[in-house]
């Protein structure tokens, strides 16, 4: 029987991913609107003495001035709405253009938020807020994970807020402006233990270039892309737009892998690594698996990259 998407999404199925993630995220979405940007703040605080958070450019600054701005003209109790509004997903035109941004734009909007709370310029968590009970085991877990795994968390938490897009019709989305791969004489190579495929070196190679054109032309027509606790993105199309959106100067950092045949001439191909964020850089490494499976043509039918449930997996190939 050929592969689908879905029986593929099945390759190396010992394979641990974070559970502890989606668990903490759906306890967390269960908690009042304060009581979650009061945790993420005291989280975040916390967080920020051990690893910091860069600074995010000005690209995508640009997008999020406008209501950035808006909300400093408002009063503090309007600001505080605001930011609740967007804990609750509500139906606000702030809400609304949030709901347009790539993650990294809505990212950069909580940061300088942050800033601005700090400096008294927008109204901060009051001094005192005490979480309720459900918050704070919520927080005690968060503080719990490993940094790959909060910041995982944190992201999440901020790529759900604003109005639900499904309800927005059809809208522009607004992400950060195409830049050009990186030079050849700048790129670096990897070497992966055990893995000699060049569709696989080539993917990395190019996704570490900013180089999505070479990248998706690695890809089968119907081929497919698995990020962290999301559902498979598919085709090459909906992969490349991905690629331009969500993935731009990620540092993957390869080790070992193992690679052997599966039914119809395909190829199952694990590897494991970790991945640095932009965010975050060489201060938090995420611990991950990559999952492939080509086709008799070398092209990738399908990729999974999980997040793993601890370091200890990165020895794990079990099949
Ligand atoms: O609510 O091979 C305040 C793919 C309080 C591509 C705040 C990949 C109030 C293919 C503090 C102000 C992408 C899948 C909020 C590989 C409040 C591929 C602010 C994997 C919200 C390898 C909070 C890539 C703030 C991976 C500012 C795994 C929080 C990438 C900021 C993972 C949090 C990237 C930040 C991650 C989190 C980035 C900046 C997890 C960034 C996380």
């Amino acid at each position: 029987m050929p592969f689908t998407i879905d029986s593929a999404r099945g390759i190396f199925p010992n394979t641990l991913s974070a559970d502890a993630v989606p668990a903490t995220i759906a306890r967390f979405n269960q908690l009042s609107a304060e009581d979650q940007l009061a945790l993420i703040w005291f989280a975040y605080l916390e967080m920020g003495k051990t690893i910091t958070v860069a600074a995010p450019g000005a690209a995508n600054m640009q997008f999020a001035e406008a209501t950035l701005n808006e909300i400093k003209q408002m009063t503090p109790q309007e600001q505080s709405q605001a930011m609740c509004d967007l804990a609750n997903r509500a139906d606000t035109p702030v809400c609304r253009t949030y709901a347009t941004w790539s993650p990294n734009i809505k990212l950069g909007f909580w940061y300088r938020l942050g800033e601005l709370m700090e400096q008294g310029a927008v109204a901060p968590i009051p001094k005192g807020y005490k979480l309720s009970a459900n918050a704070n085991s919520v927080l005690v877990a968060i503080q719990n994970l490993e940094p790959g795994q909060q910041i995982t968390v944190l992201r999440n938490a901020v790529v759900d807020m604003g109005f639900d897009t499904s309800k927005l019709g059809s809208y522009k989305r607004i992400s950060e402006p195409v830049v050009p791969p990186k030079d050849m004489a700048q790129r670096t190579q990897v070497t992966i233990e055990g893995v000699s495929n060049p569709t696989i070196l080539s993917y990395m190679n190019n996704l570490n270039a900013n180089d999505f054109d070479a990248l998706i032309e690695l890809f089968a027509p119907d081929g497919a892309l698995q990020p962290p606790f999301r559902r498979p993105i598919v085709g090459k199309e909906a992969v490349l737009q991905f690629f331009r959106e969500e993935c731009l100067n990620l540092k993957l950092i390869p080790k070992q892998g193992v690679s052997e045949p599966a039914e119809d001439g395909y190829t199952q191909i694990k590897v494991t690594g970790s991945v640095q964020t932009p965010w975050f850089g060489a201060g938090v490494g995420m611990n991950i698996a990559w999952r492939f499976l080509l086709n008799s043509d070398n092209k990738i039918f399908f990729v999974a990259i999980d997040l793993l449930a601890s370091p200890k997996e990165l020895l794990n190939f079990a099949r």
